[in-house]
């Protein structure tokens, strides 16, 4: 599984935490999402079918976009 943490800037509470892990969890090949509104670091564990890319393009979709 790779492993990857994303800072996310747009999150200000448990509801986007909440979507985020709706969202992303239901992609085929994603294992795990957790996250905290304190940080604002997401991380997600992930295998194929998922890519990083897809998960990103994701995520900027639904108007949390990864800090770069
Ligand atoms: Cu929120």
């Amino acid at each position: 599984m790779t492993t990857i943490t994303y800072k996310i800037p747009n999150i200000s509470c448990s509801h986007c935490i909440h979507t985020i892990k709706t969202e992303v969890g239901e992609l085929p090949g994603v294992k795990k999402v957790e996250g905290s509104v304190e940080s604002r670091l997401v991380t997600i564990g992930y295998d194929d079918p998922a890519t990083r890319e897809q998960i990103e393009a994701l995520l900027a979709e639904i108007d949390y976009p990864v800090e770069k």
